[in-house]
């Protein structure tokens, strides 16, 4: 009788599963193994991002899944419902449900046992899987998942996987953290203009390049100053846009861009660790630091006071560096041929533009985007 490891793995394969992140779980360690050394193996700093980077995936028409613990649904809500849901991308997720079988960390029981009710809330569809015998179930359910790009949880019972034996484990070593960007040192500058300004300098330089766009001002403004099939508008899952630039950079040969925020960079700055983790060459982030929430009315942030983002770009172990405040930093980083990751940390003033919202819908975005990655 086959492993119940292997009989999952078969399931994936014979889906064309493309790509899978995940965050571990002790009850499917051994599971977690196999999918590393199978798959293209994205791992995780936090279950969000996963949703962020699987969106990217699904968006250059590949197949991603998630393996996740029942606790990371409880970070991966907002972003399964406002991105995966909202703009109808496939995401399969598989879940190591803890709370409801020999559990002996008090912690787990609640999500565990609530899960089911929360994802139905949600209106996210799931499948409990109890025993092996039930695998077969997933074996129905996922074909469907990408045929019609929907969301669903497969819910794991750490019984499935009872007794595995997990001899032979590759565990991690600690190692010395080698190539970092020693020569980046963050220069005092003052910023000259607000975001709108930025977008307009850098306007020239998307032509041909997939954009991903922070949520809200930043998104209506490039809109209003260059739309492009290759433009991606985010309309809620704040601090995703990277993660969905490094999905879309990581399944695809297309260049990439992200217009990401301060604020929304210091929601999820694990990704950046991600991000450096795979350098992809064709992905460039351009954080467009105004020291505040703009869209929501100019809160401050803290890069105001005690952050310096491309120091933390540079902590997180990204190596190619650039701070840019006035035009012409800004073109000659733009400018400038890179054959790895790039980090542009782009000082803005606060401030947003007046402009009109984007007339598009959001699965007509999507339909764009999709299209010109696919011609392209
Ligand atoms: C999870 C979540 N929290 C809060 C908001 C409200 N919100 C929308 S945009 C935004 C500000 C984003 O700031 P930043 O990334 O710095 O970009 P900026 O608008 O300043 O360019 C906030 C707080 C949200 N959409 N989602």
């Amino acid at each position: 009788m086959q492993a119940p490891e292997s009989e999952l793995i078969h399931i994936l394969k014979k889906n064309k599963v493309d790509y899978i992140s995940t965050l571990p779980c002790e009850k499917i360690r051994v599971l977690l193994q196999r999918i590393t050394g199978e798959f293209f193996h994205v791992p995780l700093t936090r279950e969000e991002e996963g949703v962020g980077i699987s969106a990217g995936i699904a968006l250059a028409d590949k197949r991603p899944a998630m393996f996740v613990q029942s606790s990371g649904i409880g970070n991966m809500i907002n972003a399964l419902l406002s991105l995966t849901g909202f703009y109808e991308l496939p995401l399969a997720v598989f879940v190591s449900r803890r709370g409801i079988y020999k559990e002996k960390i008090a912690a787990q029981l609640p999500m565990g046992q609530h899960l089911p009710g929360i994802l139905k809330g949600a209106g996210i569809p799931y499948s409990v899987i109890s025993s092996r015998d039930d695998l077969g179930l997933i074996e129905k359910k996922l074909p469907g998942v990408y045929r019609s790009s929907k969301i669903h949880a497969f819910l794991l019972s750490p019984a499935i996987f009872e007794g595995t034996c997990d001899s032979g484990i590759l565990k991690s070593t600690s190692h010395p953290i080698t190539g970092s960007s020693k020569g980046y040192q963050s220069k005092k500058m003052t910023p000259q203009f607000p975001r709108f300004e930025i977008l307009k300098i850098i306007a020239p330089y998307l032509d041909a390049k997939v954009v991903v766009c922070n949520l809200g001002f930043p998104s209506k403004e490039l809109f209003n100053i260059k739309h492009q099939q290759s433009n991606f508008y985010m309309l809620g899952s704040m601090g995703l846009a990277t993660p969905i630039g490094l999905g879309i950079s990581l399944a695809s040969d297309k260049e990439v861009i992200v217009i990401d925020g301060d604020g929304s960079l210091l929601m999820n700055p694990g990704s950046l660790a991600t991000t450096a983790h795979f350098a992809p060459p064709n992905l460039t982030i351009l954080a467009v630091d105004n020291s505040s929430y703009g869209s929501t009315g100019d809160q401050p942030t803290l890069t105001g006071s005690c952050v310096d983002l491309g120091l933390v770009a540079k902590g997180f172990g990204i190596q190619n560096i650039i701070k840019a405040s006035t035009g012409k930093q800004l073109v000659d980083a733009l400018k400038k041929p890179h054959k790895g990751l790039r980090f542009i940390h782009a000082l803005a003033v606060p401030g947003n533009k007046d402009v009109p919202a984007i007339p598009l819908h959001h699965l007509e975005v999507k339909k764009q985007v999709m299209g010109w990655i696919s011609r392209n």
